[in-house]
């Protein structure tokens, strides 16, 4: 926790008023330190410590939120949606650096909530619609507007060439993590072609979320999906990489730190319920391309994050925050079992028009 003086200090530079506000941390990720701050009023915000080892370029970070919560504002003034906003500095800013960090408020969205894993059908859904409506506002923008703030991010072969380089150099003995290289390899093989349909132009690029895990969705009292939040990865992609990544977090009847791979299941009827949501949506600004290669989304994004969790274990928990310094290898022993299950109950070729 950053001293009462340093956020008060931070405060200072924002237009909220000072004096008798309360600041309670929160956790809402595994990246930035986050607080909520609620002003005597009433008003709240979330005040965010950037993670700047991630993101070396806030200025990059930031421009993009800016960029994509202005179309989003604009576009969803007649809908149900509502986007994210940011609270500027006093002096029109982005974001307040101090000390060689950097700091950004949002308004608070006190009427609405997350959910870690949903409680219905209904609000799987409410999903695949909201991602949908999201990815298919921000495709009239032309994706190079935006910064390629995390190059390569869900490259699967880039992801794959730096496992196998911490593979060569860590500590860790290769027993501790079996058969987790040996399923990584093939699962690799399988997947790639995704990647390999994204750098020929099959597919084409588009904004997107890149982050789009059940919980950056929040919901109405009715349970209504009205704002994406977490726009901290939202940069040029293929909507694939949303899907998957919802995907992989609302069909697994376990959270994505689930121990006990015994325990891990697929819902069917929440994977067809999302696809259902998204492209029913869809009213043709989905390529036929894209509808084919659907298929391939989740067991794309669970063997990512697989690798990407194994990876950081291997180098010594440098990355995500942890609980205990075996969560990175918990949360990757799930996710390659997450990917293991669905290229096994939903095959690749299946036809989902
Ligand atoms: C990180 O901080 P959070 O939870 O929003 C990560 C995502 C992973 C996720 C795994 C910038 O997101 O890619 O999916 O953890 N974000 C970054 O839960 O690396
Ligand atoms: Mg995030």
């Amino acid at each position: 926790m950053d001293s009462d003086q340093v956020i008060k200090e931070i405060l200072a530079r924002f237009p909220i008023s000072g004096e008798q506000v309360r600041v309670i941390p929160v956790k809402t990720g595994l990246i930035h330190t986050s607080y909520k701050v609620i002003e005597r009023q009433g008003k709240s915000y979330l005040l965010q410590k950037i993670n700047t080892s991630v993101f070396r370029d806030v200025e990059a970070l930031m421009g993009n939120i800016a960029h994509v919560t202005t179309i989003l504002k604009d576009a969803f003034q007649s809908s149900p949606y509502e986007s994210l906003e940011l609270l500027k500095t006093n002096d029109g800013q982005l974001f307040y650096e101090h000390e060689f960090k950097a700091w950004r408020i949002y308004h608070f969205k006190e009427h609405l909530v997350g959910y870690d894993a949903p409680e219905n059908k209904e609000m799987v859904v409410e999903a695949g619609k909201a991602f949908a409506q999201f990815a298919k506002t921000l495709s009239q923008t032309d994706p190079e507007q935006l910064s390629v703030t995390l190059p390569d991010f869900h490259s699967l072969q880039k992801r794959y060439q730096q496992f196998k380089l911490a593979l060569k150099n860590t500590p860790v003995k290769l027993s501790e993590i079996d058969p987790l290289p040996e399923q990584i390899a093939g699962f690799t093989q399988l997947l790639l072609p995704l990647e390999y349909a994204m750098d020929s132009g099959e597919i084409p690029i588009r904004i997107t979320h890149n982050d789009s895990k059940f919980n950056n969705l929040l919901f109405d009292q009715t349970n209504k999906a009205r704002c994406v939040v977490d726009l901290d990865t939202v940069m040029p992609g293929i909507i694939h990489f949303d899907v998957g990544d919802c995907l992989r977090t609302l069909t697994p009847s376990t959270p994505e730190d689930e121990p006990n791979l015994g325990k891990i299941e697929l819902r069917e009827d929440f994977h067809y319920a999302f696809l259902e949501g998204y492209i029913e949506n869809e009213s043709g600004w989905l390529t036929e391309e894209e509808i084919k290669f659907i298929p391939f989304s989740a067991p794309y994004m669970a063997l990512i994050m697989g690798i990407r969790f194994l990876t950081d274990y291997l180098q010594g928990n440098i990355y995500y925050s942890c609980d205990h310094p075996e969560h990175n290898l918990v949360r990757a022993k799930c996710q390659i079992e997450v990917t293991r299950q669905f290229l096994e109950q939903f095959p690749l070729n299946s036809d989902l028009t």
